[in-house]
């Protein structure tokens, strides 16, 4: 009897599975509706509705899913197929056939809400390890396939991961804010936070938070930390605190690896004298935008090489051995600057670095300072999208400078 129902359960399940094309096939014709920081707030007022929420969610979240699930598919195929790309796309395939359970279930059911927490929580958990996963991915396929310089499959593959993470961050956020408002609990060490965002963020305490940690860190590798210098500028009303409604994590997130990074090229550029000079920080309030600088003199980067710190693939290069990593603990290898840049930019801000060899290294948080102009940024798939993934073996519509002495015996007769 058992093993027939174990049967009966697997074909079942098959049927689902071999119907999941169709379904992603259907909802990626829909596009994400990108919500404003003002309605993710209105889903967590005294009058939110559970049942509304879950309505929106069933939808919206199949939609997310299914239009970056067809961006998975059109990776080159040496990373689509590596085992860890096909362990993320399972993943997809599991959440999304588990949230299309319930779109045939009766929202004014407390149960069904219920069960839908659990599934989400469930899902979250899931997707835990989504990025480095995707990283031991770019790791396979360049030890298996790739030319030293393909730059069409370098962009292809920033392209995707910019967008793909994107999309990760948003549907967390979804999963976020639902089960934390629907839970029941408040948050007792932060009652004002409606979910994950707190209406009144107070920036300045996260910069002093994220400072404090990565001083920590770095206290515990090296012989000190870089002090940090702290002023602020509010336009709007002077001598007020700067606050707005963001999410804090996420700008801790951001802060956290700025400040690693900076007092990585601090300690590594002053090594030889015995005083370190300060990270300054500068945060400013206007109408529009609330900006963050962070500026350190650890002697910057040459400028041919700052858009590398942005690339997943030279940030997957050379995996640093178990030695390295507890000599270099700020080495922050991995995607730190790459996904704050992204969380940044998820509500319509940026995360941009300037840097001069020689002196030092200034980088910008810039963040939307009112909550109507905060809306998700998300990525949509289309004919757009799609023509980048197509494009890629395009020759350079720019010259490559010649390596060779030019000789102008040559070029004048050319001409
Ligand atoms: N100079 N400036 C930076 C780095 C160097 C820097 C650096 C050598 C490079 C790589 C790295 C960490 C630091 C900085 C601030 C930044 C970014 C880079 O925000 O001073 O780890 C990958």
């Amino acid at each position: 009897m058992a093993s027939k129902m174990k049967f009966v359960r697997f074909l079942t399940k098959t049927a689902a599975l071999a119907n999941v094309p169709k379904h992603i096939e259907h909802f990626s014709k829909f596009s994400p509706s990108p919500l404003s920081m003002k309605q993710f707030l209105d889903f967590g007022s005294t009058n939110a509705c559970e049942r509304t929420s879950f309505s929106f969610l069933r939808q919206e979240l199949p939609v997310r899913l299914s239009n970056i699930m067809k961006e998975i598919n059109l990776l080159p195929d040496g990373l689509l197929a590596t085992p860890s790309v096909q362990l993320v796309q399972s993943w997809y395939i599991q959440s999304l056939m588990e949230i299309l359970e319930f779109l045939d279930k009766n929202p004014d059911d407390q149960r069904v809400l219920e069960t839908f927490v659990e599934v989400l929580e469930g899902i979250r958990n899931r997707h835990n390890d989504v990025v480095p996963t995707m990283a031991q991915g770019v790791i396979e396929f360049k030890d298996a396939f790739r030319r030293p310089d393909d730059a069409a499959t370098d962009h292809n593959i920033q392209y995707f991961l910019d967008r793909f993470y994107t999309s990760r961050i948003s549907i967390r956020m979804l999963i976020n804010q639902h089960t934390l408002i629907f839970d029941g609990n408040t948050n007792p060490a932060h009652p004002n936070t409606i979910g994950c965002i707190d209406p009144v963020c107070d920036v300045t305490e996260v910069v002093r938070d994220a400072y404090e940690s990565a001083k920590l860190l770095c206290e515990q590798y090296y012989l000190g930390a870089p002090e940090l210098e702290l002023r602020q500028m509010n336009a709007n009303i002077i001598r007020e605190p700067i606050q707005i409604s963001y999410i804090p994590s996420h700008l801790y997130h951001m802060l956290f690896e700025l400040f690693k990074n900076a007092m990585r090229a601090t300690i590594e550029n002053h090594e030889a004298s015995r005083t370190l000079p300060p990270i300054r920080v500068m945060v400013a309030l206007g109408g529009e935008d609330l900006s963050i600088k962070m500026s350190d003199c650890g002697g910057g980067v040459p400028f041919r090489k700052t858009e590398r710190l942005f690339s997943y693939m030279y940030s997957t290069a050379p995996r640093p051995s178990i030695g390295d990593t507890q000599r270099a603990p700020l080495a922050g290898f991995g995607y730190g600057l790459p996904i704050s840049r992204l969380y940044a930019r998820y509500f319509q801000g940026d995360l941009q670095l300037y840097s001069m060899e020689g002196h030092g290294t200034d980088a910008v948080i810039h963040m939307k300072a009112l909550s109507t102009d905060s809306v998700e940024r998300l990525p949509v798939f289309n004919q757009t999208a799609l023509r980048h993934y197509k494009l890629s073996l395009e020759a350079d519509d720019w010259c490559v400078p010649s390596k060779e002495p030019l000789d102008l015996a040559i070029y004048r007769a050319a001409k």
